[in-house]
């Protein structure tokens, strides 16, 4: 997989890259990008503006260097700019821009699939390729749907969610998600979902080191729904090994193991949403492998290209994939797919990723460094307003208590901070949540966690 770089082609690359004008010169016109998921109008009162990216660092339109610590947005997983993924994606848009997905294919995506597959748990061997985290999840959802179907319990069309689940922005995935605010200004959302409760226990498990001890026996809320709305009526459960967007959630020991053999009990398929967990976040290339419980269905996304093109998958169980393989042969099998699906820019970028990944060893580098960033984090404890800290791989969440009558106003302020001293963080709620490139160094983990502690303090 050792690819030659192309020396000429990365300098041209990176000479363009230095020669950028900024997007927006002081009085650019900012009113008609509607931003998504920002808070706008403050943003554009004092815009934060980046403008180019290397390695564990962003630098601002003023030319000011920022140490990331959330991976962009949790993708970035290699570090920004690596040389191998920008020049395959530079090589790629010359040699073939756009290949038709349906009923046409080109090399590459096959060959994306199998190096996928052969990172997943074992008998997960079928690759589906997206666009983004909500349309793996779209996917997967529909995939368990026409699962059920084909093997002819049609009646099994019920979505099952977690409470403070996120699953991405589309119909499908705030249905089944648990995330209050995403949910409740946009009507009644899909029928036929319910949700089991979240595992977020403050009182028996405050700053718990990597797995929490209590929790395995909220698993059996799964219980109470098939008690309720009868096994035969449910098609899948969905859930993030790690509830990320919600605020780093780790699951309780014993918890997923538990998930899965009441689903194996009542022949509901386990989805596990790894797209901000998948490619090496736990220290292995998927949640799935750390916590040694395998899903029926898997999403991915965001490090599959290190965040370079946008593209998700969906892994299925082998069976899963061969059930639908009935019927003339002249049909299409599974209704379904994207123009962009296996785009050849998102596979060329993909398999460059996969490479660097390989070859820096980065899919186990968190399971090293988790100790360290662990003392890290912890040693915030004590520091104003902290009420929980928790971690595993490279991945942190320290909870804060909030300014009364003014939720996420602390944490936010917390963001602003430290973003003007130069270490870019991501909030959510009066969460604090790091997920830093797995190549950062121990130096650049104690710099994080002291930016930060500074700013609790100021914050405080
Ligand atoms: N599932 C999970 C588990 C995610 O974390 C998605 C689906 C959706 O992916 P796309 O590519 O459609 O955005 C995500 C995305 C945060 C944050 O608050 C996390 C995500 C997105 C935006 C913000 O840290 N994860």
């Amino acid at each position: 997989m050792n690819k030659a770089i192309d020396p000429q082609l990365m300098q041209a690359a990176e000479q363009s890259a230095h020669h950028l004008v900024a997007p927006s010169q002081p009085g650019a016109d900012m009113a008609a990008f509607w931003m998504p998921f920002t808070a706008s109008r403050q943003f554009k009162k004092a815009p934060r503006l980046l403008q180019r990216a290397q390695g564990m660092h962003y630098w601002d339109v003023d030319g000011r260097q920022v140490l990331d610590a959330v991976s962009g947005l949790w993708c970035v997983n290699a570090g920004h700019a690596r040389p191998r993924i920008v020049q395959a994606i530079a090589h790629q848009a010359a040699q073939m821009d756009f290949c038709p997905p349906f009923q046409m294919a080109h090399p590459q995506a096959f060959e994306l699939a199998s190096r996928v597959a052969a990172l997943a748990p074992e008998g997960m061997g079928k690759v589906f390729f997206t666009n983004s985290g909500s349309e793996s999840v779209e996917t997967a959802l529909k995939m368990a749907l026409a699962y059920h179907r084909a093997r002819g319990e049609g009646t099994r069309t019920r979505l099952i969610g977690r409470e403070r689940g996120y699953h991405g922005v589309n119909f499908g995935g705030i249905s089944v998600g648990g995330m209050v605010g995403n949910r409740k200004t946009f009507g009644p959302l899909l029928v036929g979902v319910d949700h089991i409760r979240h595992t977020h226990d403050l009182a028996r498990n405050a700053f718990s080191v990597g797995q929490p001890v209590h929790g395995a026996e909220l698993a059996d809320d799964l219980e109470r729904l098939v008690a309720l709305h009868d096994a035969s009526t449910i098609a899948a459960v969905i859930v993030e090994p790690i509830a990320g967007s919600t605020g780093v959630l780790i699951p309780p020991q014993g918890y997923l193991q538990r998930l899965r053999d009441i689903c194996d009990r009542h022949g509901i398929l386990l989805i596990f949403d790894e797209v901000i967990t998948g490619f090496g976040r736990t220290g292995t290339p998927f949640a799935a492998l750390t916590y040694g419980v395998t899903p029926d269905l898997m999403t991915c996304a965001k490090g599959l290209t290190n965040g370079s093109v946008p593209m998700g998958a969906v892994i299925a169980r082998d069976h899963i994939h061969d059930t639908f393989m009935t019927g003339p042969e002249h049909l299409i099998e599974f209704a379904h797919g994207y123009t962009y699906s296996a785009h050849p820019l998102a596979c060329a970028a993909a398999l460059a990723t996969l490479d660097t990944y390989e070859e820096e060893g980065l899919l186990t580098r968190a399971a090293e460094l988790q100790d360290y960033l662990a003392q890290g984090v912890h040693s915030l404890k004590g520091e104003p307003h902290v009420i929980d800290i928790r971690n595993t791989g490279l991945v942190a969440g320290i909870e804060l208590a909030g300014v009364p009558g003014e939720p996420t106003k602390r944490a936010f302020n917390i963001f602003l901070d430290c973003f003007e001293k130069g270490v870019m963080v991501r909030t959510t709620g009066d969460i604090v949540a790091l997920s830093p490139p797995l190549i950062v160094q121990r130096e650049q983990i104690d710099h994080i966690v002291e930016t930060l502690r500074s700013a609790i303090r100021r914050a405080a």
